[in-house]
């Protein structure tokens, strides 16, 4: 990844986890065109990598994960302009959500909005204890429009989702642990934390990790048993299975190849 980008900072460690920080602290990490334009592009580099294999994605300074889509561009928006820039935004988003390497979203403060729906579309979401979550686009006029409609709903259910869409009120930290917003709150820096849960993700069999992440992705859908059974008969084609399996019954640790 050689890419230079004005707004995201992004950084590989010698494990393989790709931490991509929204770089915009001024402004809360507010989500600009720009900001959307690196991140398309961040994501589509984190893919064609082969050496990346996990992201964190966090907000630079100590405020904020992301305080929203930028209020500023968002009042010039007429409804056949909105449409698009809604849908180009959910596209982005769901880009995030089909990498099939884990991504956890690190969320160091406000995560309002847009914020909020980019740490939905991240597979996990560790918060620190001062953070802040919430969807309160109805205040200026607006529904969320990158996907937290949907989202929201698949993760706390339609009533609560529905409560929090329609008063915009923040939800802390606590709250969001305790209806199953977020994984884990932690003191201080989320992305230490992040990078730890990462490093037991990384032991286990790879192509069992990315099976996991496309299985789960059916639940709820009409073929997700289906999607299940096909996934689970490929993984025993594999010789991560092997080496799994043989491993444990010869009384040692595994080492997969990913293969
Ligand atoms: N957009 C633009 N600028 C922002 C945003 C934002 N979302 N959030 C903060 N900023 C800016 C402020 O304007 C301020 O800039 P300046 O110093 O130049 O005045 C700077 O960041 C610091 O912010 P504050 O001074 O307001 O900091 P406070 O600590 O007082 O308050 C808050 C922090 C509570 C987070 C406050 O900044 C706030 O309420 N921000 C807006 C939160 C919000 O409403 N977010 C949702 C936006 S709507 C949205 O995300 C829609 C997504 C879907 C769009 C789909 C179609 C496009």
């Amino acid at each position: 990844m050689n890419q230079d980008f004005e707004t995201l900072l992004l950084a590989t460690d010698e494990n393989g986890i790709c931490t991509l920080t929204v770089n915009r602290p001024e402004k809360l990490n507010a989500l600009n065109n720009k900001v959307l334009n690196e991140l398309n592009a961040a994501v589509d580099s984190i893919k064609d990598d082969l050496k990346v294999k996990a992201v964190v994605i966090t907000g630079a300074g100590e405020k904020a994960f992301v305080a929203g889509a930028d209020i500023k561009e968002l009042s010039a928006l007429d409804p056949v302009s909105g449409e698009k820039v809604s849908k180009r935004g959910q596209d982005i988003f769901q880009k995030i959500e089909d990498l099939t390497i884990p991504v956890i979203a690190a969320i160091n403060g406000y995560a309002l909005g847009g914020g909020c729906e980019l740490a939905l579309a991240c597979h996990l979401r560790i918060a620190s204890n001062n953070a802040a979550l919430g969807l309160p686009e109805v205040s200026l006029g607006l529904i969320p429009g990158y996907g937290g409609t949907q989202r929201l709903t698949r993760a706390i259910g339609k009533a609560k989702a529905l409560e929090c869409i329609m008063t915009g009120r923040q939800i802390k930290a606590d709250e969001a642990f305790e209806i199953g917003l977020v994984n884990q709150v932690v003191e201080g820096n989320p992305v230490e934390e992040a990078k730890a849960m990462l490093h037991k993700i990384l032991k286990q069999g790879p192509v069992a990790i990315k099976n996991a992440i496309l299985a789960v992705k059916h639940s709820g859908s009409e073929n997700g048993f289906d999607t299940e059974a096909k996934l689970f008969g490929e993984l025993c084609g594999t010789a991560d299975f092997k080496e799994g399996t043989s491993a444990f019954l010869e009384k040692r640790k595994p080492s997969f190849s990913g293969k």
